[in-house]
């Protein structure tokens, strides 16, 4: 050992001393007021796995109780059922609710009735940007450029030693496959690798065969509603003033949801009316083609979509857009930039 390295040895030792109950806990138990056992863990409105087992996984290691934000689709449902893991209960009364937030932080999807000077912490993988929460006081914030907020809990609890049990090792993994498409799509980090393997080990899952699993049950939409199709996956944002909405489906075979583009179509038109928005968009996206099929249902999100993506309409009146499988990273922020011009 050089003396080098001896030296910072001596320096991490003489820290961990002086602060010896600084376990960190992404910094949580450094707030001024330790995350209290009524406080309610939920994420954003329209919850996808990532978002729910993110709330479940917080309240095991920071305290808290986990809340779910919606009806849960068929692919978290599919993921609880194998995990034998209780559906956690639906977030309600939250006006005087202390608060924790996983994987969001804008307003645009925070569940009504919140008071967001009552927000404890904020754990998330997104951009802090369009309308992102309002604070009084200074909280924990931790923001990742990971592939799910799942990978950031998985990664603070190995971190600080904490036992992860299989059931929530099965959950966390379940976040990242789900949100990195099972470590294809562009939002893929390094860390999300590793815990993939770290995590399925402990859960005793196959990582490729669980993955199947989950986007096996989200493809199956045959007894679906167009409606319900359109808001599954669903988010607003607000663009330069503008109230948008983007919702895709994320599925192993395109063609069925292809076959019904019209039915979809007018199911947009209901939901742009439903939630106030002056555009909104909606993608299938094969997940095996690695292909988006984004679709417009009025003059102004046609020009939209048109300048966003660089394309022309193929012959059913859908941008295909080749190399595409995320939201996040590709599709939203083109609709942002051609918006912003
Ligand atoms: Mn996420």
């Amino acid at each position: 050992m050089t003396f080098h390295r001896l030296t910072l040895v001596a320096l991490s030792l003489t820290a961990a001393m002086a602060l010896p109950c600084q376990s960190a806990d992404l910094d949580l138990s450094l707030n001024a007021q330790p995350i209290s056992s009524d406080t309610l863990w939920f994420g954003h409105t329209t919850p996808d796995t990532d978002t729910t087992v993110s709330a479940i996984a917080a309240a095991e290691f920071y305290g808290g109780q986990a809340r779910s934000t919606g009806k849960l689709n068929k692919e978290t449902q599919f993921v609880l059922d194998k995990l034998n893991v209780k559906t956690p209960p639906l977030a309600r009364n939250l006006e005087n609710a202390k608060v924790a937030l996983v994987d969001f932080n804008q307003t645009t999807q925070l569940m009504k009735g919140v008071d967001q000077n009552k927000i404890q912490a904020v754990i998330d993988h997104h951009a802090l940007r369009d309308n992102p929460i309002s604070l009084s006081a200074p909280i924990s914030i931790v923001i990742k450029p990971w592939g799910s907020a799942a990978t950031i809990i998985a990664d603070d609890a190995l971190d600080h030693g904490k036992t992860i049990s299989k059931t929530m090792a099965g959950l966390l993994l379940a976040g990242i496959l789900s949100d990195t498409l099972n470590l294809k799509s562009v939002t893929t980090t390094q860390r999300d690798r590793e815990l993939v393997k770290t995590l399925s080990a402990k859960a005793n899952l196959n990582a490729d065969d669980f993955a199947q699993g989950m986007f096996k049950a989200k493809s199956d939409l045959s007894d679906v509603s167009a409606y319900d199709i359109v808001v599954g996956d669903y988010k607003n944002y607000i663009v330069n003033g503008q109230d948008i909405g983007f919702g895709v489906a994320e599925v192993l075979d395109s063609s069925e949801l292809l076959g019904r583009v019209d039915e979809l179509r007018g199911a947009m038109a209901k939901a742009r009316k439903n939630q106030k928005r002056e555009q909104l968009f909606f993608a299938i996206v094969d997940m095996q083609k690695k292909t988006a099929y984004v679709l417009t249902n009025s003059d102004k999100e046609t020009k939209t979509a048109s300048k966003a993506y660089g394309v022309k309409q193929n012959s059913q009146g859908i941008f295909v857009l080749e190399d595409t499988l995320s939201r996040k990273r590709q599709m939203m922020p083109a609709i942002k930039k051609a918006l912003a011009d």
